[in-house]
């Protein structure tokens, strides 16, 4: 589309909030035709589920021994809890690998690694990737690991990153991969947690043209977890790297004396594949722990529908492997179905904001899944590093991570998909394991910045305070009120938050999103509603950034908000009090980011700290964070009720200050 129509079509459907049909073309490709083939199967799969999900997970996936349930549940008690093909048996790197090894499989690519330096790219076939897993699956054995032992992955997006996940899965070990973006301290508490007793990283890591400490990062982290035997640690760059004598091993020395055979390990559907710690409304990130059979079929499943996957799509999603995306969408879902998955080091600006578009023309990538803030970004450096490269491979575009305005959304349909390719707006949760609500690319009209409609098996519903469903249009809790296989199976170490956070209301499994259904049944999500700020697409809790701040010797309190960033979607907002006597200046200022920074990592230093005289509570001693969020957006005109305030005047205070501050 040339720029000029682009501008003119863009202001055009803002203008009318006009729904977009999808392209006959695309339509007649696809596995699922039209709204009519998504309505019968979605009526089948709500109507007999027991029947439905036994049918896909015959079809879909291989097992060792059949199952005794499909479902079982209860959403109503006291001690909530989901398991899906009780006493079935099967392994997941043995349907992402072995089963494809039979047949014209075995040489397709399944994993394409580029790294950041643009000469440095491999392929794993699958013949290739398997040989490998089983290597590292044996490598792990030896080291000491056990089916059910915790194993924590710290590493870059590298391919020995996937090669541990699926190699834990093999031998029946628990993964806990911790983004390779978080600090010494965060990693410490994830390794405590889970009580890991291998971690394998990487020496060194390139971010933006920059090297990464990581085995320095780690052995901080490893100095406060004494339960850890043994470091595994990949060669990413030949450079001078401290190894601790009786713990630290080379990965690519253990590898070569391992055998490439390592036979499976028979799992239970419902044993644990792996935890994935994500943040709430605690200070505490929760330990998401995730089954075997369930999970496995609820991302094969998902990947083949919502990315209408054809046997020769190049397939590319950017999130890295370190947050539950990675999980679902680079490794499990793509592998088990025996598709061909792009895995990229790199980031989208560097060194030029056109590297994706790069990436994109060299591989011939037909299906790309990213997220509103890179497509944000990229709207903002402009078209021009678009236009400069060949992308009509592309045929299917994805969002995910946060709502993505309906302006953002006409950007990537129009400039990126050149008009051609439907979008795929995923809502889904760390907690849900796979695509919950989405646009069936295709088979449904697409309303830009609507995520549109549930996947098959998948009841969500909008409700107000009283618990009864709110009229269309008007805005409420979005919850869950049936299972699904990918459902998370509970809290790692913690029970009490699977039922407390999830299940405070019998009969539903609460999001903590907004969101509202509009008069044709779509989906709108407006956004978390609990203590989560979502930046750039990461899940951050209030309380988690406020309990580094009030670390610091100096500070008194801290209220954390989020609030709208042009390109982080959200950014935060600090507020602070400071003890008697502190001298504020920018020291303090630095000081205070550079300890988020250490306590949690990068993602989480604030955008603003607003060194506040006071912090406006309820008589009971509440901080009001409704006043502060306000403040924050400088959305002031209408502050609602203060009345319950005990000092009304710390507001006009914080107002002010804030008109100080810009
Ligand atoms: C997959 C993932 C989950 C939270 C979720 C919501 C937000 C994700 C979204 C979206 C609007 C979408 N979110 N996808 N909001 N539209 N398409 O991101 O998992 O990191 O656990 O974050 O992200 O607020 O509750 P996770």
């Amino acid at each position: 589309m040339k720029k000029n129509t682009r501008t003119a079509f863009i202001r055009h459907m803002l203008e009318n909030e006009r729904s977009i049909e999808p392209s006959p073309e695309f339509s007649y490709k696809a596995l699922i035709k039209s709204r009519q083939d998504y309505d019968e199967m979605y009526h089948r799969s709500i109507e007999e589920p027991e029947a439905f999900w036994a049918q896909m997970a015959e079809t879909h996936i291989d097992w060792f021994k059949p199952w005794d349930a499909v479902e079982e549940f209860d959403f109503e008690s006291d001690n909530p809890y989901v398991r899906y093909f009780r006493g079935g048996e099967l392994n997941v790197s043995y349907n992402c690998l072995d089963r494809h090894l039979d047949g014209p499989r075995r040489n397709k690519a399944a994993l394409i690694w580029q790294g950041e330096p643009n000469e440095e790219v491999d392929v794993y076939t699958y013949q290739r990737l398997h040989r490998e897993v089983c290597k590292a699956a044996n490598m792990l054995k030896r080291l000491g690991v056990k089916r059910g032992d915790r194993v924590v992955l710290y590493l870059p997006m590298v391919p020995q990153l996937a090669i541990s996940m699926l190699a834990c899965a093999r031998i029946g070990a628990i993964h806990c991969v911790v983004f390779s973006g978080l600090s010494a301290e965060a990693l410490k508490d994830r390794i405590v947690d889970s009580g890991a007793k291998v971690v394998i990283t990487s020496n060194y890591g390139y971010r933006s043209g920059k090297i990464l400490h990581l085995k320095d990062i780690c052995d901080k982290a490893l100095d406060m977890s004494p339960g850890v035997e043994a470091c595994v640690v990949v060669r990413r760059i030949e450079k001078r790297t401290d190894m601790k004598v009786d713990r630290d091993v080379w990965w690519d020395d253990q590898m070569a004396a391992e055998s490439p055979h390592c036979e499976p390990e028979n799992m239970e559907s419902n044993d644990p594949l792996f935890i994935l710690y994500t943040s709430g409304s605690t200070a505490k990130p929760k330990g998401i722990l995730h089954g075997t059979g369930g999970y496995l079929l609820y991302a094969t499943l998902t990947m083949k529908y919502v990315f209408d996957l054809k046997e020769t799509d190049i397939y590319w999603c950017t999130a890295d492997a370190g947050w539950i995306t990675g999980h679902s969408y680079l490794v499990y879902g793509p592998l088990s179905n025996g598709a061909t998955s792009l895995m990229f080091e790199g980031v989208p600006n560097y060194p030029k904001p056109d590297r994706y578009w790069d990436v994109v023309e060299k591989f011939g990538v037909n299906i790309l899944y990213t997220a509103p803030t890179a497509v944000r970004s990229m709207m903002k450096d402009g078209e021009q590093w678009v236009n400069n490269h060949d992308i009509s491979t592309l045929r299917l575009l994805g969002s995910v991570g946060e709502p993505i305005t309906s302006k953002a959304w006409l950007w990537y349909y129009s400039a990126v998909g050149q008009g051609r390719c439907p979008i795929a707006d995923t809502w889904w949760q760390t907690e849900t394991g796979g695509v919950m609500i989405t646009t069936i690319p295709g088979a449904v009209d697409m309303k830009p910045g609507s995520a549109a409609l549930p996947f098959f098996g998948i009841s969500p519903r909008v409700i107000g305070s009283d618990g009864d469903d709110t009229a269309p249009n008007e805005g409420g809790s979005l919850v869950i009120s049936r299972p699904w296989p990918g459902m998370m199976l509970g809290v790692y170490n913690n029970p009490e938050a699977f039922k407390n956070v999830y299940f405070p209301m019998p009969g539903f499994y609460l999001t903590g999103d907004g969101a509202y259904r509009d008069e044709d049944g779509y989906f709108w999500i407006t956004g978390r509603i609990d203590d989560v700020m979502n930046v750039s697409g990461h899940r951050i809790g209030t309380a988690e950034v406020e309990s580094a701040l009030v670390s610091v010797l100096q500070v008194a309190e801290a209220a954390v908000v989020g609030y709208p960033h042009p390109v982080k979607g959200e950014g935060i907002y600090a507020y602070v009090t400071v003890k008697e006597g502190t001298v504020i200046n920018d020291d303090l200022r630095a000081e205070l980011c550079n300890h988020v920074r250490a306590n949690i990592g990068p993602i989480a230093t604030p955008d603003v700290i607003h060194f506040a005289s006071a912090l406006p509570k309820t008589r009971s001693g509440k901080i009001m964070r409704r006043i502060l969020r306000k403040i924050a957006a400088q959305d002031t005109e209408n502050l609602c009720d203060i009345s319950t305030l005990s000092e009304p005047s710390v507001v006009n205070d914080l107002i002010q200050e804030t008109k100080r501050m810009s």
